[in-house]
């Protein structure tokens, strides 16, 4: 899925200055930084002209179903092999591809890691609206899908938006564990398990511990209860998932969690690094109640970093008492 946008002022400068102020960005203290280029483009490529936005599928309907008793939970995208490089490595190809067309042309590709505001760019190029849980959506690919994108000194005709199709429905913000929409297309970082699991280096506030459940590793509980999701568009354009979405939980915490950090290696999972990874299989264990996870987590509960620690002492509050175990 493609389409051209205009290198112009993002129509989300407004709401990405009232996002920063109210502080919903959180420990992410980057999305403060370089706010002229999130505000308009052409202060990250001033020569830019046009822009195009590139839509990824990854959808996996097999991640669907909830994972069994004592496994933690892996949003889709973060099973498959990092797609920043080799998205940002595919905007290059129609670069060079461009460079030859249009000589004297230049052109610079950019994925996520860029400070810019991606989904005002790829909505004016028509990839599809911004649902109410901020998600951009396509009509035939739903919100399974990552974005990427090359500014262009070309100056090429812009598509035009489509239309927003979110009527009254409201799935996707009820289905929200930890309450993170303020309002309609307005997330709130920091209440959202995404935010927490990734990004988030202390502790996860206890008041969102349970609504964060089975998740280890980013959420899609918005992007499952929306109905554009009800059919998935699988991965054409990116390599197949190298784990399964749900994972054994005493294996990323407990003695045997460095053979599965072998097999996170390449993936954006690997990104969080270890200590965080552990934190949240600790609070997973915690909420799944299962008393065979009690060795565990003792283990941790004296254990020198008071991150882990006071983790592990919440989780283990939450197993029956000793003596009523099965
Ligand atoms: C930081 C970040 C996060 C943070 C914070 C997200 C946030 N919303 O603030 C965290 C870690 C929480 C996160 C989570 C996720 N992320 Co993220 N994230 C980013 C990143 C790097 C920057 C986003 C940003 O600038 N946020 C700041 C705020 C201001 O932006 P925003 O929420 O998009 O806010 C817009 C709306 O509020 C809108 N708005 C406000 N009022 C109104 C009113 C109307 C009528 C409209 C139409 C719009 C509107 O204006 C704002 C600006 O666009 C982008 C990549 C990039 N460079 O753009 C990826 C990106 C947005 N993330 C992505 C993904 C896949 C995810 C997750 C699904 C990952 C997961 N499974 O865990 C979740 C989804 C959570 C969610 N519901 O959005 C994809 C989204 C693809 C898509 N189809 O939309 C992106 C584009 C990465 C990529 N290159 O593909 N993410
Ligand atoms: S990703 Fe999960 S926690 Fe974050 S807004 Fe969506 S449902 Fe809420």
């Amino acid at each position: 899925m493609a389409g051209i946008a205009a290198a112009a002022p993002s129509p989300d400068a407004a709401a990405y200055d009232a996002y920063i102020a109210a502080g919903m960005h959180g420990e992410m203290a980057y999305l403060a930084r370089n706010a002229q280029s999130r505000r308009d483009i052409r202060a990250w490529m001033p020569a830019a002209r046009s822009v195009l936005m590139c839509g990824f599928s990854y959808g996996d309907p097999s991640a669907r179903t909830a994972p069994a008793s004592g496994f933690g939970r892996v949003a889709r995208y973060a099973a498959r092999p990092d797609y920043h490089e080799i998205l940002r490595d595919r905007m290059n190809r129609v670069r060079d591809w461009l460079k030859a067309a249009a000589p004297g042309s230049h052109a610079v590709a950019f994925c996520d890691m860029s400070p810019l505001l991606e989904r005002s760019y790829a909505r004016a190029a028509g990839l599809g609206w911004q649902g109410k849980n901020t998600m951009l959506i396509g009509p035939r690919l739903g919100s399974y899908f990552l974005l990427a994108g090359l500014a262009m000194t070309v100056e090429i005709p812009e598509d035009s938006a489509a239309p927003d199709r979110c009527g009254s429905c409201t799935r996707c913000l009820d289905a929200c564990p930890t309450g993170a929409f303020p309002r309609e297309r307005v997330l709130d970082a920091t209440k959202c398990v995404s935010y927490f699991t990734v990004e988030t280096k202390g502790a996860i506030p206890e008041e969102f511990r349970e609504g964060v459940g089975d998740r280890v590793y980013g959420c899609d509980a918005c992007q499952e209860a929306g109905p554009w999701n009800r059919v998935e568009a699988p991965a054409r354009a990116l390599p197949p998932a190298k784990i399964p979405t749900s994972l054994p939980l005493d294996e990323l915490a407990g003695p045997k969690s460095a053979g599965v950090r072998a097999r996170l290696k390449g993936l954006p999972v690997a990104r969080a690094v270890r200590k965080r990874l552990t934190r949240n299989a600790l609070l997973a264990m915690g909420n799944s109640r299962r008393a065979d996870f009690r060795a565990i987590l003792e283990s941790f509960s004296s254990g020198e970093d008071e991150t882990l620690a006071e983790q592990a002492r919440w989780s283990l509050g939450r197993l029956p008492p000793t003596g009523r175990e099965r």
